[in-house]
């Protein structure tokens, strides 16, 4: 069963007290970022800001995707669906993509300010954190483009700001999908790049444009298959660029090839801000469509958790799998735990050592390095159990054997590091630390390797039966 647009998946949210609905006026300026920062950082529901302070009709969503929870509710699971399930499922979803199919109409089009009417401001867009360098109009948004050469239409979460009452700029980085095409296909011909950021849709829509789907693919076949249903389209009104029918705003226009404008300071995904203005995209606004009583989304992006910290930590982890599977290193599972903004991942492998842990470390930084830690344990470690994976790492990696740093070449570095000093962020400068908490396989199994004291791994397995079989009736829950 999928959600047919934002608004039913709202009325579940509801029905599990996943939601809490403000009917309170809320200011746009500050207000609405302050209440659901604190709303994240208390693990409360996502909030609905029913009346905005001068936008009368429009409302608010914030953290669609904030916990585990919001997660399992938007891929139609039980909410209290462990995080380890909910990996597996997306991760078997996204393996049966469903084409979208399009239609002549759609909701989204209830609404439309064509050309010179356009004005920004008319939408209830959040100034989120003080010290944001502007108003946030893409905090958990998606933006679809397209190559020009082959038609390739990539989905891709960047956050975007309001330059002026018909400008938006942004920062989609050099090295993502967007990125990649403008400066590679549109820049060299001086042609203009055409975009529509899409807001307020089915979930899984926003959490498949956080995933490094490979180049080339349209993350709207595997939103279809993560939502089992094909997605409907409806063709934008100044371009040919095809969005989600059921969208509550949609905003159309033009990057230039040839001007970029200054976009930041913003308080961003590793919770802290660390940088002033960035040179940004910056594109022309030509249309905005919108249902009747739209619901802008946001995020009030900060420490974790929020919906960048769970839903992009999950997408990121299943990113990293599926890249370390393409170069056959023998992994078992790939963890990024939200408080680790994804500066930290865990992989599982099936057989330990130096030469697996440095494949790992050179596969996930071989493009760009946006994680800086790696931690490396063996099979019998859950990498999702974090009391597991510190008990490894503090009996089984050496200080000394065990810990490999080096430098990252600019341009692989993540900018966004906050241990990196401005100058290490600005030329995407970088540094990587593995951390082998494996045994190496040339140790004797027999004479080397320390026995593990634990239940599985020390008892004969007649007896271990026996105890797991008696284990409710001497008066025993099964879990922990
Ligand atoms: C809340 C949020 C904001 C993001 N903002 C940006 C951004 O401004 N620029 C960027 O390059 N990536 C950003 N990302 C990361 C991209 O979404 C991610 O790299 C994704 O894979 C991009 O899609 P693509 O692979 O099709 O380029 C953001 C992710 C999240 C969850
Ligand atoms: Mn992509």
């Amino acid at each position: 069963m999928a959600f047919e647009d934002l608004r039913e998946f709202i009325k579940t949210l509801a029905k599990t007290g996943d939601v809490v609905h403000i009917r309170q006026e809320v200011d746009w300026d500050l207000e609405a970022g302050a209440i659901g920062r604190r709303a994240y950082e208390l693990q409360s529901p996502a909030v609905l800001f029913e009346k905005i302070k001068d936008y009368d009709g429009f409302r608010i969503f914030g953290g669609m995707l904030g916990t585990f929870r919001r997660v399992a509710i938007a891929m139609g699971l039980d909410p209290a669906t462990p995080v380890k399930e909910l990996y597996a499922e997306y991760e078997r979803r996204i393996k049966q993509p469903i084409k979208p199919v399009i239609t002549a109409d759609g909701p989204c089009k209830q609404n439309k300010i064509i050309g010179d009417k356009v004005d920004l401001f008319s939408l209830p867009t959040p100034y989120i954190h003080d010290g944001d360098g502007g108003r946030y109009i893409g905090t958990w948004a998606f933006a679809v483009t397209q190559s020009p050469e082959n038609g390739w239409t990539n989905w891709g979460m960047y956050r975007f700001m309001i330059h002026n009452k018909n400008h938006i700029v942004g920062w989609p980085r050099y090295s993502s999908h967007l990125g990649m095409v403008l400066h590679k296909q549109y820049v060299p011909q001086n042609k203009p790049m055409p975009i529509a950021l899409v807001l307020g849709t089915d979930p899984l829509c926003n959490m498949v444009a956080t995933d490094a789907i490979p180049i080339g693919a349209d993350e709207v076949d595997f939103a279809g298959g993560l939502r089992q249903e094909p997605i409907e389209l409806v063709k934008c009104e100044t371009n040919d660029l095809l969005v989600p029918a059921n969208a509550e705003i949609v905003i159309e226009g033009e990057i230039y090839p040839d001007r970029t404008a200054q976009e930041g300071p913003f308080a961003e995904y590793p919770g802290y801000r660390m940088e002033g203005a960035k040179s940004g995209v910056l594109w022309r606004v030509k249309a905005i469509t919108y249902r009747n009583s739209p619901i802008f989304t946001m995020i009030s992006l900060g420490v974790p958790p929020d919906d960048s910290s769970i839903a992009a930590s999950l997408t990121a982890a299943l990113a990293m799998k599926r890249r370390l599977l393409r170069h056959e290193i023998p992994i078992t599972e790939v963890y990024v735990p939200p408080y680790g903004v994804t500066h930290i991942v865990v992989v599982g492998v099936k057989r330990g050592g130096n030469d697996v842990a440095k494949q790992i470390k050179d596969v996930l930084t071989a493009r760009r390095a946006d994680v800086n830690k790696i931690i490396v344990v063996d099979n019998d470690i859950d990498p999702f159990d974090f009391d597991q994976v510190i008990h490894a790492f503090a009996t089984k990696c050496h200080p000394i054997r065990g810990i490999f740093c080096e430098e990252i070449e600019p341009p692989r570095g993540n900018a966004l590091t906050p241990a990196y000093n401005a100058q290490e962020r600005r030329a995407y400068r970088g540094a990587i630390a593995l951390f082998d908490c494996t045994w190496p396989p040339e140790l004797n199994k027999i004479n080397e390797v320390p026995v593990k004291n634990s239940f599985d791994s020390m008892f004969p397995e007649e007896l271990k039966k026996k105890v797991v079989a008696n284990w409710k009736s001497f008066g025993f829950k099964e879990k922990k």
